[in-house]
């Protein structure tokens, strides 16, 4: 097939799902064009049959806003012309999923172009419900000719908040356990924490410093602290405050995560929602037990005490006193980890999961 996707490339966890799939669906054979206003990170295989072509937005006095969304249409519906693509699939509803309407209706005349709408989470959970957006967000997703979702969460939430009519597959997020796999030998030194994120308020990013200090009361461990975003400068004051900052380490954004998560013992993800939990799922494959909250999709991934732990939002207690638990206990950590590592391995591996969305394609193409 030959597939156009559009993501945000360079922030969030649904522009990572976007990039790995299209990465994936390259292997597989299929001609994969990212349609995009910049690079996604690892695009660099040198592979023939993945493209990039670049969304320019330009300005003018007159534009107080220069349109993005118009841009990216005329963009996806040139290539989809001169490349003959077959679908696109656009991950994160606004205002991709108005863009690949407007394609979609550029090249009507001559075409079908199908369209896929993929929600991650905060586009359904917070931006499609801001009054705005929300009329918009409802009329591209009835004329998506396919919805998918990441989790059975997530379908709820978006029947719940839109009302739509239109069937919504669920295919859930998925890890290369080829790549992300659990270290060759235990690393040597403190255990650590880790907390990948894009570090926004529903990250909960100042409660892994408030953790990281209750642990500490008992265990020494060292808190590796991934990515960048507003609660960074707080969560690094915090540290300070608490006198944590020699036991943490504020990473900034890191592109090849697969190579940090082998490194620790336990992720720390405290979110306020989790559509699915992307990092989670990650650190699983790494044998690395996350220590989770008990919100949104997350429930879907982590069957708590397991292959993980899933604790009330903002109980630090609670989320300390597990890795405590674990920690202390050598035997009890071991299974865990396995168990963690084989579920992902079984069930959310990309050589289970791409299929599902090559199936889906399939059956979106036929109408
Ligand atoms: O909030 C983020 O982490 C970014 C956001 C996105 O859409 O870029 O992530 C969402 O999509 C991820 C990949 O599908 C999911 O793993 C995250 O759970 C989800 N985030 C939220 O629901 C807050």
């Amino acid at each position: 097939m030959r597939i156009g996707i559009t993501c945000y490339p360079t922030y969030g966890g649904s522009g990572i799902v976007a990039t790995e799939l299209g990465l994936e669906l390259a292997a597989r054979g299929h001609d994969v064009h990212f349609i995009t206003y910049a690079n996604p990170i690892r695009l660099d295989t040198g592979a023939e049959n993945i493209h990039y072509h670049e969304v320019e937005v330009s300005s003018y006095p007159l534009f107080q806003y220069p349109p993005y969304c118009l841009a990216l249409a005329s963009r996806m519906a040139e290539v989809a012309d001169a490349y003959e693509l077959d679908l696109l699939h656009v991950h994160y509803a606004i205002p991709h999923s108005i863009s690949a309407l407007l394609a979609q209706q550029m090249l009507a005349p001559r075409r079908r172009l199908p369209f896929i709408t993929t929600l991650h989470g905060t586009d359904i959970t917070l931006v499609g419900v801001d009054p705005s957006y929300f009329p918009i967000t409802k009329f591209s997703m009835e004329r998506s000719d396919g919805i998918t979702t990441i989790s059975e969460y997530m379908r709820g939430r978006t029947r719940e908040v839109f009302s739509i009519a239109n069937p919504i597959r669920v295919i859930r997020n998925f890890v290369n356990c080829r790549l992300y796999k659990p270290p060759a030998a235990p690393c040597a030194g403190e255990p650590k924490l880790l907390h990948v994120s894009n570090f926004r308020p529903v990250k909960r990013v100042l409660d892994c410093v408030r953790i990281l200090a209750r642990v500490r009361r008992e265990i020494p461990v060292h808190l590796l602290m991934a990515g960048d975003g507003p609660e960074r400068v707080p969560a690094e004051r915090l540290a300070r405050e608490l006198g944590m900052s020699p036991h943490v380490t504020f990473l900034g954004k890191q592109d090849h995560v697969e190579r940090l998560f082998p490194q620790a013992r336990i992720l720390l993800m405290p979110s306020e929602l989790e559509a699915f939990g992307l990092a989670a799922l990650e650190a699983m494959a790494c044998g690395v037990i996350p220590v989770a909250t008990n919100c949104g999709g997350v429930p879907e991934l982590i069957n708590p005490g397991v292959d993980g732990f899933l604790e009330p939002v903002g109980d630090v207690e609670s989320h300390a006193s597990r890795i405590l638990e674990v920690l202390r206990d050598e035997a009890k950590y071991s299974a865990m980890s396995q168990a963690a590592r084989q579920k992902a391995e079984t069930l959310f591996d990309t050589t289970k999961v791409i299929p599902e969305y090559e199936a889906y394609y399939e059956e979106i193409l036929r109408g």
